[in-house]
């Protein structure tokens, strides 16, 4: 058996270097030790961290962090299921999605996990969402809560953009606005008037939930 500490640096390792199946295979002792899913995602998400300071300094390029992110992808798919056991209470509906111009959905999907675990139904409108979709669906599904992630500092101003189509179509006051990703701070939330910011998927659960 391996030892906590050193199968969580291996994990960390397999997703860094985009092997999948390792990934897969290192989830799979975790499990059977008995560590929980979230463990296990929270313990893997700062391998992303790892790949794109890699990115940033030039030692990966794109295809590597496209392979690095497909087995992260895949990994917390394999433990999906384990966080939403039998899942029956819906507290309120939420729509969300990743802003226009952004194909990051890695944490979008974690969010959602955990919002689902929690009772939430969440509509997911995918990445590259622009306002009049948000719009569109908040008029066709009535959520309580539209929700949005970006990655890059540069579709930032699309959760601006959205806040303000929801208003212009009227129906502004009538949901929850929750922003967050790794760029996205407290004080730019405050800025743009959404109604809350998490900088984790807990925090954003824990966000949802004190404002029902
Ligand atoms: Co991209 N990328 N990427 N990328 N990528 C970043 C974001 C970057 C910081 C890397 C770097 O340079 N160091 C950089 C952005 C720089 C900037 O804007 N300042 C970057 C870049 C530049 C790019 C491209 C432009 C590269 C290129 O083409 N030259 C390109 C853009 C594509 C596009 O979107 N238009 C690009 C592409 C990609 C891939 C496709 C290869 C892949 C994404 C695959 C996918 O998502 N399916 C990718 C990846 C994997 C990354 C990094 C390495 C990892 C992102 C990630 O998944 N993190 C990233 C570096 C980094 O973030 N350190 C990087 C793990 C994830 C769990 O965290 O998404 O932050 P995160 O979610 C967290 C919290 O933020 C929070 O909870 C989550 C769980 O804890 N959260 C919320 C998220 N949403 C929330 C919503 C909430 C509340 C909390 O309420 C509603």
């Amino acid at each position: 058996m391996i030892q906590k500490n050193l199968l969580f640096e291996e994990m960390k390792k397999a997703a860094i270097n985009g092997e999948r199946d390792l990934v897969k295979k290192y989830i799979q002792e975790g499990l059977d030790q008995n560590y929980t899913a979230l463990e296990i995602i929270e313990s893997l998400v700062p391998a992303m961290d790892v790949v794109g300071n890699k990115f940033a300094s030039g030692e990966f390029y794109l295809p590597q962090m496209m392979i690095a992110a497909r087995a992260m992808s895949e990994g917390i798919e394999m433990l999906k299921p384990l966080l939403l056991p039998g899942q029956t209470i819906t507290k309120a509906k939420a729509i969300f999605g990743t802003v226009k111009g952004d194909y990051h959905d890695i944490g979008k999907n974690i969010v959602k996990i955990i919002l689902e675990s929690g009772g939430y139904e969440v509509i997911d409108l995918g990445v590259d969402v622009a306002p009049e979709r948000f719009v569109e669906a908040s008029k066709k599904e009535k959520p309580r809560f539209v929700l949005m992630s970006a990655l890059l500092t540069l579709t930032m101003p699309m959760m601006d953009k959205t806040i303000k189509a929801l208003g212009e179509a009227g129906i502004r006051d009538a949901v929850k606005i929750g922003v967050g990703g790794a760029p996205v701070t407290q004080k730019f939330a405050d800025h743009i008037g959404a109604d809350f910011y998490a900088d984790d998927a807990p925090g954003a659960l824990k966000k949802c939930n004190g404002l029902l």
